[in-house]
Formats: C-alpha cells, structure tokens, sequence
C-alpha cells in the first residue's frame, strides 16, 4: 500500500483514488489537481471531486489534506455520488450548481481545512469515526489566493483512513455555527457574538443538546484576533468549550481534550475578535472580507448548525473602544444517522 500511495502523489495529473480492492481498509490516498495559481490572483469558484467508489459504508478515522502555499480555505463535504454530476476533478462550482448548503443537507461535513494551513491532519480517538454512506463522493468549493509575484503550481493529495465497522464505538455528525452579518469598523477593533439555544428548536425535533463535542476547528481570516466558543446553561453560567488566538496559517483546529459535555447547557455562543487595519468596512467575503465560523464534530445523532444568518448587521456598540455586535440565532438539527 505504501507503494501504491506514492504512485499516486507521483503521477497527481487527475483525481483518482488509490485503494487496493483487497483491503477496504487500508489508507487511502487520493491526489487532484494540479491547480495553478497565477501571481497576485484569487479564485473562489473552482470545486473539486473524487468519487468513493465504496460499496459500503466506509468508517473514517483519519482524514488527512496536503496541499501548500495559495490553497487558502476549503471545506469538505461527502454526497451521494450521483448529485452535481461530472467527472472527478478540478471543475467550476457554478456549472453543477454546487453549493455548500445543499451539500451539507444531502450529505454531510467531512473535514474543514484551516485557513492557508499548507497540511493539516483531522483525526479522532480509538473507535471513533464519520460514517460516509456507500456510494458517496467527497467534494469542497476551494478558495485559492496568492497574494505573492510568483505562480504557484500545487498537486495537492487528501489520505482517508478508515477503521472496521465492528470496532467503531462513535459516530460523529457536524456542528457548524457562523456569524454572517459582519461589518468590521475601519481602524477599530470590533466583536460579534451571537447565542443559539438549541432546546428552541422551532420542530420540536429529539434533538437535545446532550452530546459531547470531540473535534473543533476555527475559521477567520488576517483580521481575525480571535474566535470563541462557549456554553451557557439557563442560569447563565457560561463555560468556554475553545478558543483560539493563533495567528492566521496555524492549525487552527484539533482534538478537544478533554472531549467537552453539552450535558446542563442549553445554549451556544460564538464569539469572534477583529482589528481592521484599513481604511474601509470589512464585510463577510473571500479576498478583502472575514468570516467567522466554527465547525466541530460531536457524537450527536444530529448535525447541528446555525448563527447569525441575516444580512442586517444591527447596530453597535462601543465597550471599551471595541465595537460590539450581536444578533439573533437560527439553529438547524438534521438526522445524521442515515
Ligand atoms: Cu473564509
């Protein structure tokens, strides 16, 4: 298999995984690409595909993404292999109408890479696991910027490492929580926070906050100071599950030890810092624009998602020379079981 692996990184002219059918459980390697990306550019509308080709459901442990300097932000999703059809590879998101959304609804969170952290390595403990349906294809929107003079040509490779069904003993499922409105005050810092109660869902699904959150992950970019999330139980009491103040290029993500119980709380709050050095507003974008999201995995039977949704960025207030915003949340459940 080693071998096999290294053919494959070797010869990265197209997506094409490389697995050998004997052993469904060995590493799998899977190169795509290559990308180029031109001096001083930016595209963020390039997808890219790789089928599965799995019978059954396959138990995944490990995820590894390596890919180098201009593969700015991705985020990685597994499908059933028949929707936005097409050949495996590099292709334009629009021309199979993808879109994260749909994807997420359809299928599920794979992995999130970190912002321009050139190889990052997503793995859970002993026995657990993602279940990736049979039949399923991994697709993300890629965000590829080089702010540097010289072109960038990459051949970037994902590793998929799964475990055998009878040892698995967790599941994991998505919890995806962003701050959409953001309207960044030039030459300020500013803050926006917003708190999701995931007991008022509007179905009234089973869907209780009783899970543990094993893997967390952070997403901003260069005027990001900071991202955080907490819980707070009906009292009030708020106890914070991660945060960060690594520099943009680190990892920004990893393995929560110990592994954090929603058991009490009822609520999420997301939190993220900024200081814009700039002469203008920075809003929600790629490019000249900041997020603020945070993905994680949790043994839910549901994929939980949500934030601030909304267009309206409200209006602020200044706490201490920090403009600070905060709206309202829409909290989304969906069956992670299937
Ligand atoms: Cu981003």
């Amino acid at each position: 298999m080693r071998r096999m692996g290294s053919f494959c990184v070797v010869f990265a002219v197209a997506v094409a995984g490389c697995s050998t059918e004997d052993d469904p459980l060995a590493a799998r390697t899977y190169p795509f690409g290559p990308i180029d990306i031109p001096g001083g550019s930016e595209d963020i509308g390039k997808c890219v595909q790789f089928t599965l080709h799995n019978d059954q459901p396959l138990f995944v442990n490990q995820i590894e993404l390596t890919t180098g300097a201009g593969f700015h932000h991705s985020n990685w999703l597994y499908v059933p292999e028949h929707v936005f059809p097409g050949p495996d590879g590099i292709f334009t998101c629009d021309d199979r109408s993808y879109d994260q959304v749909s994807a997420g609804i359809l299928g599920g969170v794979f992995f999130a890479q970190s912002t321009q952290a050139p190889h990052e390595t997503q793995t859970f403990p002993e026995g657990v696991a993602l279940k990736v349906p049979a039949h399923s294809k991994i697709v993300a929107n890629i965000h590829l910027l080089n702010t540097g003079d010289e072109d960038l040509h990459l051949e970037p490779t994902m590793k998929i490492t799964p475990i055998a069904e009878d040892v698995v003993t967790t599941l994991m499922a998505s919890v995806t929580f962003e701050y959409h409105p953001l309207n960044l005050p030039p030459q300020k810092q500013s803050r926006f926070s917003v708190e999701c109660d995931l007991t008022e869902r509007p179905d009234q699904l089973a869907a209780k906050p009783d899970f543990k959150l094993y893997y967390a992950l952070a997403h901003y970019h260069e005027w990001g100071t900071g991202l955080t999330i907490e819980a707070v139980k009906p009292t009030g009491e708020a106890a914070t599950i991660y945060t960060t103040k690594n520099k943009v290029g680190d990892v920004l993500g990893g393995m929560l030890d110990p592994q954090f119980s929603m058991a009490g709380y009822t609520k999420l709050r997301l939190t993220c810092d900024y200081f814009n050095d700039q002469a203008q507003t920075l809003y929600y974008g790629n490019g000249l624009g900041e997020m603020c999201i945070f993905n994680a995995f949790s043994d839910s039977p549901y994929s939980w998602a949500g934030g601030a949704l909304d267009e309206d960025p409200g209006v602020g207030t200044d706490v201490g020379g920090v403009m600070s915003f905060s709206r309202g949340c829409q909290v989304y459940a969906i069956d992670a079981t299937r």
